[in-house]
């Protein structure tokens, strides 16, 4: 047994070890401070890293088309791959209630900022001013909204509708000819987005100067081919050999279209003319196979854009009221077969 001296003389001893190290340890500590303020570069270093990857919160409308999938895996690939980034990302299956749902999940977690795809173009005041006083910057991806608040949102990255609408029309005009009688059918896309509004707005605007060209029907293919081929049918039933051409606001209902007036028993491209707007691989293999004769490219490929935009409000840099696309035309199976193998989506 040790004696009562000897256990206090231990206890002093390690006692003091522990002091020595704790003194040595915050010694090392306070010369790391003391390098970190002479040095400002590796400062601001650490203070990056701290402050972490932008956050962007993306509400995606869903996945009714070629278009919209190609829109998807730009971003996921954009965002997802890049360490600047995190990508929370939420899918609304065409309903608006759950992007509503999807942006004050967002805005709950903070996060930086919200991209969204908006379905539809009204009812977004109430929960884009829910972001606005949460100080979360919001991009319009793609459609545009109707406010009266512009602030409501920062910036629009997307394509001009009313021009393709136009586009479409003359290069319609141009292939067939003005002073030939012309009835069209239109596969309009969901009732209420800006892309179905535009594209009929602007088609309407030259189709409505030329009294020989007329919009016989006009009704909604929800942007989808199984519906745009439904539609379809019902048109061809009720006006069978009085329709010259379908104007189609996306490729999908186009494709479902030409099924359509195949089963018929007419053949799409010749008897019936196709022009429709996107610029997906499968029209271009349409428009080569002499089934459809018009495309109106459309761009999905905004993740670059969108990744872009982020960094720049990150920096407080002033980002543009409209960021737009260049895009073209094409018409005929040359230019269709001359531009395919260069078609990213
Ligand atoms: O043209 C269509 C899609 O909003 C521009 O939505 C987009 C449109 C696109 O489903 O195919």
């Amino acid at each position: 047994m040790k004696s009562v001296k000897q256990v206090f003389v231990i206890l002093v001893t390690v006692l003091s070890l522990v002091l020595i190290l704790s003194a040595c340890n915050s010694e090392n500590t306070n010369s790391t401070n003391e390098n970190n303020e002479s040095d400002n570069n590796s400062e601001e270093a650490s203070n990056e890293d701290s402050s972490g990857p932008i956050v962007i919160g993306f509400s995606q409308i869903g996945a009714e088309s070629g278009w919209r999938t190609a829109e998807t895996e730009s971003i996921k690939d954009t965002l997802e791959n890049d360490p600047q980034f995190e990508l929370k990302f939420s899918d609304a299956q065409q309903k608006q209630e759950n992007q509503i749902k999807a942006l004050r999940n967002f805005i709950a977690q903070q996060v930086d900022i919200i991209a969204l795809a908006p379905v539809v173009e009204s009812g977004w005041e109430t929960v884009l001013t829910e972001a606005k006083d949460a100080d979360i910057p919001v991009i319009l991806l793609d459609r545009r909204i109707e406010v009266e608040d512009e602030s409501l949102y920062t910036s629009f990255i997307g394509s001009d509708f009313i021009l393709e609408g136009e586009n479409a029309a003359k290069e319609l005009i141009n292939l067939v000819g003005e002073d030939v009688e012309t009835n069209i059918v239109e596969l309009q896309g969901t009732v209420g987005a800006s892309a179905a509004n535009d594209r009929m707005e602007g088609f309407a605007n030259i189709i409505n100067e030329n009294d020989k060209y007329n919009i016989i029907k006009s009704q909604t293919g929800e942007f989808t081919r199984s519906k745009g081929k439904e539609v379809m049918e019902a048109f061809l039933k009720s006006d069978g050999e009085n329709i010259d051409v379908v104007y189609a606001h996306n490729d999908d209902m186009a494709l479902g279209a030409i099924q359509a007036i195949e089963e018929y028993g007419l053949n799409p491209g010749e008897d019936i003319k196709i022009v429709s707007v996107d610029g997906i691989s499968d029209i271009f293999e349409a428009v080569i196979a002499g089934k459809a004769n018009i495309i109106v490219e459309c761009n999905p490929l905004l993740g670059p854009q969108l990744a872009q935009a982020a960094k720049d409000l990150k920096e407080e840099k002033e980002i543009e009221r409209w960021i737009k696309t260049e895009e073209t035309v094409f018409v005929g199976a040359e230019a269709a077969e001359e531009a395919l193998p260069d078609r990213k989506y």
